[in-house]
């Protein structure tokens, strides 16, 4: 059967657009964003939609012991599969598109393949990953890092969220303890569409991103403990101010990447107080830094000069000052081969198409550790993301669904 570009086989766009609004649903925010943070209800719930969904399209579903869930498409051959994927969980301030872009577009292959009666040689896999945004539980890419043997299983079922909940006891509460084996699985290749969560797409004008390469990404906790005493009594000279020092690394942060240059990032996303009272200076300070660099020598330095900087501040403000790692993962190349038939895919269906890099972790940098992988964006419209404002023209949204469409079908060849 012809199934290349020029056959015209191409994925419905309303049936595309409307799984999107029906899984926005679950989790739905009155600004219209999602919050569906893992392992919530409302993750389960958009969880249970997708599964749903892939029993629909007659897949078969497996979910593993880390609650990752696949869905295959059997191919003439038995072997390893073409999987494509992304996640289903959403930062608690998320759009409707990150991560849930992929998982559907990928369901949309799948449904325009069986209503073309297409067969393919090798095996098709959709799936969702657990944890990708590690907004409750870190590290990011949580549940495609223990699928390829990345982090313990054990060591993750253990993780817990602010709050002390525990990842394994929320994992078995939302039914997605798995009894699939996770570690060292055989994928052919690994596809994942996602919207670009930037701005450059849109300022160029171009309508499809063939990812080649990811930043490198790094995480950690910084505890600082001072002196809770009388905002009004205490000499500044006599003062242990822990809130006073986690605005300190957060202007540090700011000016280190100006220092640094090239495409250094620092985010000072988290800063609780401890009383949080207006007449208390602070006791203690819990704060995290993300600290991204394309180039991994830059980003070690990045790190070297924050620990140097802690250390200092510890000594002038006389406060402790401890950190954790929370997530650390080296910058990625992906897959020429792959990102060419991805540029060249979006070439024949008509589209504009740029290299790109990723700011974003994603779980497609877990997945090129066992296989050939690479990533197709489309444009965020302003470059928002992780924003309920998130938002993707339709016509990109199918766009990118196509190009997922016809990338997989080559590599199922
Ligand atoms: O943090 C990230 O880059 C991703 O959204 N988890
Ligand atoms: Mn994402
Ligand atoms: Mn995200």
């Amino acid at each position: 059967m012809d199934t290349s570009v020029a056959s015209g086989l191409r994925v419905d766009r309303a049936r595309l657009l409307d799984r999107l609004e029906r899984l926005a649903q679950h989790g739905a925010r009155a600004d219209g964003g999602v919050c569906r943070l893992a392992l919530t209800d409302a993750d389960r719930a958009g969880r249970d939609q997708v599964v749903a969904w892939m029993r629909e399209l007659g897949l078969d579903v497996v979910v593993d012991a880390i609650g990752n869930v696949r869905g295959t498409r059997a191919g003439r051959e038995a072997g390893p599969p073409v999987m494509t994927g992304s996640h289903v969980d959403t930062v608690a301030t998320g759009g409707r598109y990150d991560g849930s872009y992929g998982v559907v577009a990928g369901l949309e292959v799948v449904a325009a393949l069986n209503d073309a009666g297409v067969e393919t040689r090798r095996p098709l896999c959709v799936a969702f990953f657990t944890g990708e945004e590690g907004a409750r539980f870190a590290p990011d890419m949580l549940g495609s890092l223990v699928y390829v043997g990345g982090l313990p299983l054990e060591e993750a079922l253990a993780v817990r969220d602010a709050g002390g909940a525990v990842l394994g006891d929320e994992l078995r509460r939302c039914g997605y303890a798995g009894d699939a084996p996770v570690g060292a699985p055989e994928v052919h290749a690994f596809v994942e569409l996602h919207v670009e969560q930037g701005p450059v797409l849109e300022a160029e004008g171009v309508t499809i991103g063939a990812v080649r390469n990811l930043q490198g990404i790094s995480w950690q906790e910084i505890a600082i403990e001072g002196q809770a005493n009388h905002a009004g009594t205490t000499p500044m000279r006599l003062r242990h101010d822990a809130g006073y020092a986690a605005a300190a690394v957060a202007h540090f942060l700011r000016g280190l990447t100006r220092r640094l240059g090239g495409d250094q990032l620092a985010t000072c996303g988290v800063i609780d107080l401890e009383p949080n009272l207006i007449n208390v200076i602070a006791q203690r300070a819990r704060l995290t830094a993300d600290l991204r660099n394309t180039d991994e020598d830059a980003l070690r330095r990045a790190e070297a000069e924050l620990a140097a900087f802690l250390e200092q501040l510890a000594r002038d403000e006389g406060v402790t000052v401890s950190t954790r790692r929370l997530a650390r993962f080296e910058p990625v190349v992906f897959d020429a081969g792959v990102a060419d038939t991805i540029a060249r895919v979006a070439g024949e269906l008509g589209h504009s198409v740029r290299d790109a890099t990723s700011g974003a972790g994603h779980d497609a940098q877990m997945l090129a550790r066992v296989c050939p992988a690479a990533m197709i964006f489309v444009p965020s419209i302003g470059g928002i993301s992780h924003n309920p404002r998130e938002d993707t023209a339709p016509e990109h949204l199918a766009a990118g669904a196509d190009v997922l469409l016809h990338t997989l079908l080559e590599l199922a060849r």
